[in-house]
């Protein structure tokens, strides 16, 4: 059955003036990044804790780093997809469009978004284990060992591994963001990483008309004023289609 919008949402895009999309990793899937828990999901081959976690990264720099440098390597040669796009042509259409992403991979930034909300850092960016030093956008050609910092401290991935806060700036922002929308998208996640799956929560309980776009129910489907059950390039380009027929730029 092609995907459709109820009457419900086509009703709440037509009054909305401030809308949150919430992504995880399923919105990058059809650029052809991996997710983390699908069949193909990278989580399949190697456990996160074995190396989404800074002890395994102090215990085994060398494995970890090489990991990274997989995945910024599959992302160099990824682009954003028409979900990504889709998002960044409603910003012109309301007055407050904001991204809260789960992803590492740089795609919604590269898409043009222009408020985004990364709670798990962006695998672009590095900083040093010990002094701080940022390497941001550095691309290191050496793939397998670990990189050292000029005061000889270990180079990091700025992600936020398991066991780690999230940026509090990041993560108040994504929370006031939930708490004054009309309206959450919740787009590819599985919906079981904490405290990042609280914000449709806190959208919800704010009173913000809720949808999850997913290809597949999850965890928290059942928490959803609507469920579109598609694709997220497919989704939100039908979205974006409904709400070009129905409201004037306004940017
Ligand atoms: C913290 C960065 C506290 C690194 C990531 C027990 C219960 C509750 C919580 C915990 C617990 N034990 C431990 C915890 C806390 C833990 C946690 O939540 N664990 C989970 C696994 C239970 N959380 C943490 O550790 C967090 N920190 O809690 O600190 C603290 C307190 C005090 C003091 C110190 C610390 C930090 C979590 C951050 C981890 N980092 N990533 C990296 O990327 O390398 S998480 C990782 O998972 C990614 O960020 C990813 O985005 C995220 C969530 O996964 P999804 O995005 O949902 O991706 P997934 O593959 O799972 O799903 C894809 C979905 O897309 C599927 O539903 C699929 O159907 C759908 N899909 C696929 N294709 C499409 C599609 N949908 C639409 N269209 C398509 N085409
Ligand atoms: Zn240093």
């Amino acid at each position: 059955m092609p995907l459709q919008i109820s009457k419900a949402l086509k009703s709440k895009l037509l009054d909305a003036q401030r809308i949150v999309f919430f992504s995880g990793a399923g919105i990058s899937a059809e650029s052809g990044i991996p997710t983390f828990r699908g069949e193909e999901g990278i989580w399949n081959k190697m456990r996160p804790e074995e190396l989404a976690n800074f002890n395994a990264f102090m215990k085994n720099p060398d494995l970890v780093w090489e990991w990274y440098q997989h995945r910024r390597q599959i992302m160099e040669s990824k682009h954003p997809n028409a979900a990504h796009f889709a998002i960044t042509e409603i910003e012109k259409y309301y007055p407050s469009v904001i991204v809260v992403t789960q992803n590492v991979d740089n795609l919604h930034r590269r898409a043009g978004n222009t408020h985004i909300y990364e709670l798990h850092g962006n695998i672009e960016k590095n900083y040093c284990v010990r002094c701080g030093q940022r390497y941001d956008y550095v691309r290191f050609e050496e793939r397998r060992t670990h990189q050292e910092c000029q005061c000889g401290g270990i180079i990091r991935p700025d992600v936020v591994w398991f066991g780690e806060l999230l940026p509090t700036d990041q993560f108040s922002g994504a929370e006031a963001a939930a708490e004054s929308c009309d309206m959450l998208f919740s787009i590819g996640t599985t919906g079981i990483v904490m405290p990042a799956a609280q914000i449709p929560v806190i959208a919800k309980r704010a009173g913000a008309y809720t949808a999850e776009i997913n290809i597949n129910r999850t965890e928290q489907s059942a928490l959803f004023h609507e469920i579109l059950s598609g694709k997220a390039g497919e989704a939100l380009s039908l979205i974006l289609e409904y709400i070009r027929e129905v409201r004037t730029p306004i940017q």
